[in-house]
């Protein structure tokens, strides 16, 4: 696990623990063994700490947290590392994130390369550094500049972290000879520059600045546990020595592995990395290259698309039937890119590079040379597949080709080429070019290289690609059409809308399903529920008046004056009333409790029904799509998780009542659901085989 190399008077000690070397148990010991022998080896005067693979150390092993741990403890091996009487140099060639910053914290000189990213990330697992991290940082830095780099967890670059101090100097080339002559150097200089001896950045300023930063993040995020016990950690650092402080941290860390927000985080963290792996599609599937692409569509879904070609540096041609609506699309993506050069997230060279990446074209021929096309045009199966057939006889061999349909039958879309195997759905989430969420829709005769490419496509345009199979609306957006069904007939009970979006919102969503109704547009689903079927009495109601949200300043609450912040409106209120007494709905209070019941339940159905019918290979699958695609608050874990912390008896017993209240034989619990409740089970570790 830990290389030991000797190279005259210096000891180079290489940690190989891939894929991340994280800091497990075995690694542990064999680090503070191996330190141990060099430490005690007359013939060493200096140690260099360098690591294998394109990581430094991703962190201490998170997979162990919550579970007996083996010694030695990662803040046992750093204090033994801190206290070596020989200098230790961190030679940091990739990331250094938790406990591998810790760690680098823990030596007494640190060098990285111009690629390394440093950060403290463990906020976004719901913990907090844990091995020293809340107090070494601030006496590197300031305890203002720490905090505000632990509070939200985003790493910085070698450069960064070499103006902050976190870092001693960053070099090109031989970072391992660049770490061992800055140990010598510290070896020659006869004394051992330890994090813990320092205090000159603990200044009354830097400790005000601190205070105010942490008023700030906790006012804005009340019930984030770690936040508050990062602050008392940061300040037990002002205020006691640094051994009592260490402790203090420990405590505050070793609570907070227990909460049931870092549960969910971690959960959703390895959800996240497992919903890579295809149950039956081998690692070593081949792929199709992919060296150019094109888009069909230079709407807002196209442009942003192609958006996502052109940053992963992959050259793009938007196709559209006519000039006018070519040109609009291109300019709103200059526009666009634009914005982000003058924001400054991407330089003007950047900008330039992108927007020339991106071609316009009128007509299908000139997808012809691409080798994946992305079809982004109206969500109607006419238009797609007469777009397909033509496709098919542009395209070349071997192209892949993909539909960004939200809902419809990929199947179908298949079926009118000679070349089904070639073909699957792409649904990207919008705005394209910033949600990560794809669903990568495997239709039943999508060949395994084509899936392969997909997903690894997906990653190269910095995306998070999740296999769903074919149904209406996928993963996502067959369990959201539960929710707002539910949404409706609550309205109809007797809940108003600024009561549900309250209680969804404390629930953790950012919004609630009306005011994000209002903000995307009532036209949009009720035009859809035309098509396709369904009715929504009161949106519907709200729509046929032409108020169908922000842009018309009225929709179920009201804008005035170009207001992104809708107030109560009692002509709606009045509406909901007037139908409910139309369809002979009694009306009655509910509490937020029962308000969440009634929207999130259903959706667990139906995420149920998706398990059974094979959809979804496995509940972190769904859970990774609602908190990547629909903003379901990460700490809470995903609808299947959550359902596991409700109870699935809980939730099925209510289920029912909830269908003979409503008469709605569709809430009954699903077989799968009515099985793991009555067994006492959990939809976590089930898999689709
Ligand atoms: C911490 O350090 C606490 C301390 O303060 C105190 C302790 C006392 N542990 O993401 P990838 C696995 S908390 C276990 O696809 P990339 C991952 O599951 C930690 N496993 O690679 C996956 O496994 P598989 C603070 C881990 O190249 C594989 O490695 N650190 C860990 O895209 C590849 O992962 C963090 O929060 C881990 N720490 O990105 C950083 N990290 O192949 C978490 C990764 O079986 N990690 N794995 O699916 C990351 O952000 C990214 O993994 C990293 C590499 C940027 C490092």
């Amino acid at each position: 696990m830990v290389r030991q190399e000797v190279d005259g008077d210096v000891a180079v000690l290489t940690l190989a623990n891939p894929p991340v070397n994280a800091l497990g148990a075995a690694l542990r010991a064999s680090l503070d063994e191996a330190l141990a022998q060099v430490i005690a080896d007359q013939a060493i005067r200096a140690i260099v700490l360098a690591a294998e693979g394109k990581v430094f150390v991703g962190g201490a092993d998170i997979s162990e947290f919550g579970k007996p741990q083996h010694p030695p403890s990662l803040p046992d091996v750093l204090e033994r590392l801190d206290a070596s009487p020989k200098p230790v140099v961190a030679a940091i060639g990739g990331a250094a994130l938790g406990g591998g910053l810790e760690l680098a914290m823990a030596c007494h000189g640190r060098i990285a390369a111009p690629s390394a990213k440093i950060g403290l990330p463990e906020i976004k697992l719901g913990i907090i550094p844990g091995a020293g991290g809340t107090q070494r940082l601030p006496r590197l830095i300031g305890p203002d500049a720490a905090f505000a780099m632990m509070v939200t967890g985003e790493p910085v670059s070698a450069e960064k972290a070499a103006a902050l101090g976190i870092v001693d100097s960053v070099v090109l080339g031989d970072l391992v000879a660049a770490a061992r002559t800055r140990a010598l150097e510290i070896a020659d200089s006869g004394t051992l520059p330890r994090v813990r001896d320092r205090s000159d950045k603990l200044t009354p300023e830097a400790r005000e600045k601190f205070e105010a930063l942490a008023a700030d993040a906790v006012k804005r995020d009340p019930d984030a546990t770690n936040v508050h016990a990062l602050a008392r950690a940061v300040r037990a650092g002002l205020e006691q020595d640094f051994d009592t402080a260490v402790a203090t941290e420990r405590a505050e860390f070793r609570a907070l592995v227990e909460d049931p927000r870092s549960q969910a985080l971690r959960y959703a963290f390895f959800a996240e990395r497992e919903a890579a792996r295809v149950p039956g599609l081998p690692k070593d599937t081949p792929r199709r290259p992919i060296r150019t692409a094109a888009v069909i569509g230079a709407g807002t879904m196209g442009g942003g698309i192609a958006m996502c070609f052109a940053n992963a540096g992959i050259p793009v041609t938007v196709i559209e039937t006519e000039g006018g609506a070519l040109a609009r699309g291109l300019d709103r993506v200059k526009g666009l890119y634009a914005g982000s050069a003058k924001r400054g997230s991407i330089t003007e060279a950047q900008r330039d590079e992108r927007v020339g990446r991106i071609t316009g074209a009128l007509g299908l021929e000139q997808a012809g040379e691409a080798d994946i096309v992305i079809e982004a045009a109206f969500e109607d199966m006419g238009v797609k597949r007469e777009i397909f057939s033509k496709l098919d006889t542009i395209a070349k061999p071997g192209a892949i080709l993909a539909s960004n349909t939200s809902y419809l039958d990929v199947n179908a879309i298949a079926a009118v080429t000679n070349r089904p195997q070639d073909v699957l759905g792409l649904h990207f989430f919008s705005p394209a070019n910033v949600m990560r969420l794809v669903e990568v829709v495997r239709a039943e005769k999508t060949a395994p290289d084509v899936l392969a490419t997909a997903l690894d496509l997906g990653k190269r345009l910095n995306k998070l690609p999740v296999t769903v199979g074919v149904c209406f609306g996928f993963v996502g957006n067959r369990m959201l059409e539960r929710r707002s069904r539910a949404g409706e007939r609550l309205l109809l009970e007797g809940a108003l809308p600024h009561e549900i979006d309250a209680a969804v919102t404390a629930f953790g969503f950012r919004m609630g399903p009306f005011a994000m109704g209002d903000l995307a547009g009532l036209d949009i689903g009720w035009r859809s529920r035309k098509d396709f079927g369904g009715r929504a009495p009161v949106a519907d109601s709200l729509a046929e008046q032409g108020r169908f949200g922000q842009k018309t300043g009225r929709g179920f609450y009201l804008y005035p004056d170009g207001a992104r912040t809708g107030t109560r409106d009692p002509e709606v209120e009045a509406l909901i009333a007037r139908v409910a007494a139309e369809h002979g709905v009694a009306r009655r209070s509910f509490t937020p409790d029962e308000i969440v019941a009634r929207l999130m339940y259903p959706m667990v159905n139906e995420g149920a029904r998706i398990l059974e019918e094979g959809i979804a290979a496995r509940p972190g699958d769904i859970d990774t799509i609602w908190i990547n695609g629909y903003n379901w608050p990460a700490w809470r874990g995903g609808p299947m998780h959550w359902a596991d912390t409700v109870g699935l008896k809980t939730v099925a017993e209510a289920l029912s009542r909830f269908a003979s209240e409503t008469g709605d034989d569709s809430q009954e619990p699903a077989p799968l659901l009515t099985r793991l409740a009555a067994e006492g089970g959990r939809f976590a570790g089930l898999k689709n085989a």
